[in-house]
């Protein structure tokens, strides 16, 4: 492959024999990230009053679960009440001693079910999706047909996220510095996967077909969600022109339940925006209405 006519970024760049990290990389993550895993100190995590214990923060991986439990409630499992404590990442909380006990990954978000003794650990979005949706009976079709059609959306969901969070979204909002080549390779994979959506979209109501299920739940929060919200993308990818995708985002964004759980472990200067923590149901009355955004 001749690669002559491109220079390497910086100019003069080759990288050495053997990788090292370097101190200081700047951006929004450069003094969290490390090449190694594990916890950085200690300190044990808070447990609530109810069953279920959530360490997480109101990311789009972590709107995906307050979402089906906020649903599991609305739909009557009161058993589903859960403790929803934030886990602020630009703080460098997924690192303490008690959080890496639950996530060896280190990532929000995470559960603790108490209600099994011992108690159970569950992290991974897609893994805890399934477990409370195996646990409650809800939103996880048991019939073949249904219930493989929900899980290969929610896989195809896990798999993507990487490509627009990891991918789009740090070149585009948290690099330091702006790579053309690496925000469109990025920007092409998330057009590419906007319209995956769009086309399956145009003759289903919902991604597993009749039935909402914990795909949805999976998928909306990052696509068109995170567009929309963190990583203020939608213009730039040229969002409203997916109009099938658009239509199935209106109609579920709008579900109480689901707007509710977007609201969860999140930070605001704005008095009433988002729940920072959620205890009870009632801590939701203390908030004012919200338009459907990321
Ligand atoms: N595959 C994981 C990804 C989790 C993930 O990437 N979480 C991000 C926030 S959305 C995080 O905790 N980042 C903190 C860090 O990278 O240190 C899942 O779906 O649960």
């Amino acid at each position: 492959m001749n690669e002559s006519h491109l220079d390497n970024l910086p100019a003069g760049y080759v990288p050495p024999k053997v990788w090292r990290p370097k101190h200081e990389y700047g951006g929004q993550f450069g003094s969290i990230n490390s090449p190694v895993s594990g916890a950085r100190f200690e300190r044990e995590l808070p447990v609530g009053k109810h069953p279920l214990q959530l360490y997480s923060q109101g990311t789009p991986n972590g709107q995906k679960i307050t979402i089906l439990l906020e649903e599991l409630l609305a739909a009557g499992y009161s058993d589903a009440e859960y403790d929803a404590w934030l886990v602020d990442i630009f703080k460098g909380d997924q690192f303490a001693s008690g959080f890496v006990g639950v996530n060896p990954n280190a990532k929000i978000p995470a559960l603790v079910d108490h209600s099994v003794d011992p108690v159970l650990r569950v992290f991974e979005s897609g893994s805890i999706l399934v477990y409370l949706a195996e646990r409650f009976g809800a939103f996880l079709p048991t019939e073949r047909r249904a219930r493989t059609e929900t899980l290969n959306w929610l896989m195809w969901q896990m798999g993507s996220a990487p490509f627009v969070g990891g991918g789009l979204g740090h070149f585009y909002a948290y690099a330091p510095m702006k790579i053309e080549y690496a925000i469109d390779r990025y920007a092409m994979e998330a057009k590419r996967q906007l319209h995956v959506l769009d086309t399956h979209l145009a003759s289903h109501e919902y991604l597993a077909g009749n039935e909402y299920t914990i795909a949805d739940m999976a998928v909306l929060p990052w696509y068109p969600g995170s567009l929309y919200g963190v990583y203020k993308t939608h213009e730039f990818l040229a969002v409203e022109e997916y109009q099938h995708l658009l239509r199935w985002y209106r109609a579920v964004g709008t579900r109480p339940a689901v707007a509710r759980g977007r609201r969860v472990n999140r930070t605001s200067s704005v008095p009433g925006e988002f729940l920072r923590e959620r205890h009870d149901a009632s801590d939701f009355d203390t908030l004012a209405p919200e338009p459907l955004t990321g």
